[in-house]
């Protein structure tokens, strides 16, 4: 079979399955009939002999969920609930077998997800600095950016969504140039002038977080063409939610890379919620990954709480999408432990959202208790791969660094109005900008001065 023929697994099987050691007994058990005769080989070998390639560690993690439920309720979601800790399968074995500092890199990624966000989050409701525009909080899914990345060059692409912090952090984004974005000063990724939704780091192939829900999948797309074009053997992975995935650009950015072969990889973040509404109410399938399956793209389900998972998906992904120029989807099972944006049901210096109406709180409780980096703290503890004051160190430390983040930030310079004419693709000079005016429909010459009126009303104080 040419690697051109893909295959994409059989994930209803592997459901009956999941979550249970000792996977490929209970894969043989859990089938029936002929369904049985295919299953006699341990699972990752019987995936690896259909597609020529070594998929095969996809993990989902119940057997039920929201989808073809139409009356999907809150609280449902802790159908999906993880195990406690790690699941024993391959992936956490071979994970086991990493480096000691390409693991501890895995921990202190998330640390500092959690630290950056849970602190910013503190800040902002203790009153005392001011959040100007959004923040959509990644806290609880920080494994999925950790371990994703941690199977990427540096010059891979990656596009990150609304909800991009962690991306950005995990690619090895600067938290100073970070914090001081949020705090809408000149030292900031954007210059201030973007905030949290805008930051973009082409030097770390940060191709941007994004307002655009959706908007990621083809500039993904155009990066993986344009890296086949240029014969580099990049891949890019466009991160999104699940109901992301419902973007008519999802399934038509996968097709068009399967039809001309571009190192595409869409990585679906299911966390099961978009704004208020539960996906099982929005999709007619049970999972988002369900459509590429007809044409043949592989498709990883993972436990998006368990870093060894992901990682081992992406990396497996990557391989596969470099190696062939064609595209993979993976799709990580999560949740958010905020409210969609901002800090409803929040309080400073406790972890969580409570009271939000489109979930229950006991659900929360339930997602937190399996918090992807208390899971991986365990693993590594209970592997002996780390010691507890290893850890404890990098937890300072990462502290530290994210302290002096938002200190660098309190002091930057807030950004100018002139700054707003600056750095935008419009040629000329700041005299020669041309403007729509506010009924859009003619246009004027502004002088500086009339452009600093303007944004009088919009300017930050310092
Ligand atoms: C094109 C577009 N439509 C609608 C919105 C408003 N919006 C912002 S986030 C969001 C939900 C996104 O849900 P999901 O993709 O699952 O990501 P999550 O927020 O759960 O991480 C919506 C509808 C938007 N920003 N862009």
């Amino acid at each position: 079979m040419s690697a051109k023929q893909r295959f994409v697994m059989d994930r209803r099987a592997f459901l009956k399955v999941l979550g249970t050691a000792g996977v490929s007994a209970a894969f043989v058990s859990a089938l029936g009939g002929a369904q049985q005769a295919q299953a006699q080989a341990p699972v990752v070998e019987q995936v690896a002999s259909v597609t020529g390639v070594k998929f095969g560690k996809s993990v989902p993690l119940a057997t039920e969920g929201p989808g073809q439920n139409l009356k999907w309720q809150p609280g449902d979601t802790v159908k999906f609930l993880p195990p406690e800790k790690f699941a024993d399968t391959p992936a956490a074995a071979n994970f086991a077998k990493l480096p000691k500092d390409k693991l501890l890199g895995f921990y202190t990624t998330m640390v500092a997800e959690r630290v950056w966000e849970d602190t910013g989050k503190d800040l902002f409701l203790g009153g005392k600095d001011k959040l100007y525009g959004y923040f959509h909080m990644y806290i609880g899914e920080e494994a999925i950016a950790a371990g994703a990345m941690g199977a990427l060059n540096k010059d891979d692409f990656i596009t990150s969504t609304h909800r991009g912090h962690g991306h950005i952090i995990a690619k090895g984004g600067d938290l100073n140039r970070m914090s001081a974005e949020i705090f809408a000063k000149q030292e900031g990724y954007c210059k201030g002038y973007g905030l949290s939704m805008h930051i973009v780091d082409m030097s770390l192939g940060i191709m941007g977080s994004n307002g655009i829900v959706g908007g990621g999948w083809w500039l993904a797309a155009g990066a993986a063409y344009s890296a086949k074009v240029r014969g580099t053997k990049q891949v890019a992975i466009c991160f999104a939610g699940d109901q992301a995935a419902s973007s008519r650009y999802f399934f038509n950015s996968i097709r068009n890379a399967q039809n001309f072969g571009w190192p595409y990889i869409a990585f679906i973040e299911n966390n099961f919620q978009g704004t208020s509404t539960g996906t099982g109410f929005v999709t007619a399938t049970k999972y988002q990954s369900e459509l590429p399956k007809g044409i043949g793209v592989p498709v990883f389900l993972v436990d998006g709480n368990d870093v060894s998972q992901v990682y081992d998906a992406t990396k497996q992904a990557v391989e596969y999408a470099r190696a062939n120029s064609a595209p993979a989807v993976i799709e990580a099972m999560t949740w958010r432990w905020y409210d969609h944006q901002g800090f409803a049901g929040a309080k400073a210096g406790q972890q969580g959202s409570f009271g939000l109406p489109y979930r229950t709180d006991d659900e929360v409780r339930q997602w937190m208790s399996r918090d992807p980096i208390v899971r991986y703290k365990a693993f590594l503890l209970d592997k002996q791969l780390a010691t507890a004051e290893e850890l404890a160190a990098i937890d300072k430390d990462v502290r530290a660094k994210v302290d002096a983040s938002w200190e660098f930030a309190r002091k930057g310079k807030v950004a100018t109005p002139e700054m707003g004419l600056q750095n935008v693709y419009a040629t000329g000079s700041v005299e020669a900008t041309q403007f729509f005016d506010r009924k859009g429909t003619s246009t004027a010459w502004r002088t500086p001065d009339y452009v600093r009126q303007l944004a009088k009303n919009y300017v930050v104080e310092a």
